[in-house]
């Protein structure tokens, strides 16, 4: 792995960047490719951002950041990104093509030709603010909310225990660049679409205990998506929804697909592993966070989990 300073000097060397991150976008992959894109414009690059996809619309203010411009790529630069399975599919043919990675995920797979990692980076903007520095790259506000936004979300608002005092002095310095912290938290956190409103209604809905309380299962199945307009892409948060619970043990949502298949997210707590439980199903995951793809419905996904729960946790 390459030190910071010198993937920077790299990446000084060098011209016409082409920046890519993971299929749906979140905050910190956002922030981390429009935050460096416009850093290297500032000090007089030409660079783009090649999502593959659409962005999440919450994120979308943050574009004005950035000049489009248009040109053939020389470099392409990852960011946030652990896997080069997890770029989109209209990019995925650039996997090869990926000179340099900036990436916090442990798990990162060294595609790059150059690769920087900081696994005790909270969000991967941490990263790129690092980088400013070296690059001869003054902070102004704009760069200031990319950077804000990927941390902050990253960090779930600054809850979670990957925040660090750097983290803080970093966003410190965010704020010192002007920023409205207030009104980007409450555009991160706080306004939801009305869509996803309905979305959590029928999780909620939906939602049963089993075995003392201790496991929560819910679904959505295809009508209700159809019947609310929701799409795929819209169910990322619910995952974590009936792990929320107190006294729930295992949470986990079902979510039905076009193929005839259901898409599984596992959430635990106590002695509960959700990767070994998930690998009961053909899928794996981390000690608290698992998933699996499972056939039949979501009524006949609920059952089979339900009947392998009861072994599996001797409850
Ligand atoms: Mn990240």
């Amino acid at each position: 792995m390459e030190s910071l300073s010198s993937l920077v000097k790299n990446i000084k060397d060098k011209d016409f960047f082409c920046i890519l991150t993971h299929n749906y976008p979140d905050g910190d992959a956002v922030g981390s490719a429009l935050g460096l894109c416009r850093a290297l414009q500032k000090i007089g690059k030409r660079a783009k951002v090649n999502f593959g996809c659409k962005i999440p619309e919450k994120f979308e203010f943050l574009f004005s950041c950035t000049t489009q411009d248009d040109f053939k790529p020389q470099n392409y630069i990852s960011v946030d990104l652990a896997d080069t399975d997890l770029l989109h599919k209209s990019v995925k043919d650039l996997s090869k093509c990926i000179d340099f990675c900036i990436d916090h995920h442990k798990s990162n797979k060294n595609y790059a030709k150059k690769t920087f990692v900081d696994a005790n980076s909270a969000a991967n903007c941490e990263i790129i603010f690092e980088m400013l520095g070296e690059l001869g790259c003054g902070l102004d506000r704009e760069l200031a909310e990319c950077l804000y936004v990927g941390i902050a979300t990253d960090t779930g608002g600054f809850m979670y225990s990957n925040v660090t005092a750097r983290t803080h002095r970093i966003v410190s310095e965010l704020l010192k660049a002007g920023i409205d912290a207030g009104k980007i938290n409450e555009k991160m956190f706080i306004i939801e679409p009305k869509k996803h409103f309905e979305l959590k209604k029928i999780i909620y809905n939906n939602l049963k205990f089993y075995f003392d309380d201790k496991l929560a299962i819910t679904y959505i199945t295809l009508e209700e998506m159809a019947r609310n307009g929701i799409t795929d892409n819209e169910l990322d948060g619910i995952a974590s929804i009936p792990i929320k619970i107190e006294g729930v043990e295992m949470g986990i949502t079902v979510r039905e697909k076009p193929d005839g298949t259901c898409k599984v997210s596992v959430r635990t707590r106590s002695e509960i592993d959700a990767d070994e439980f998930s690998e009961i199903f053909g899928g794996g995951g981390h000690n608290r966070a698992g998933g699996f793809t499972i056939a039949g419905n979501a009524s006949e996904a609920v059952e089979e989990i339900k009947k392998t729960v009861v072994n599996f946790a001797r409850w």
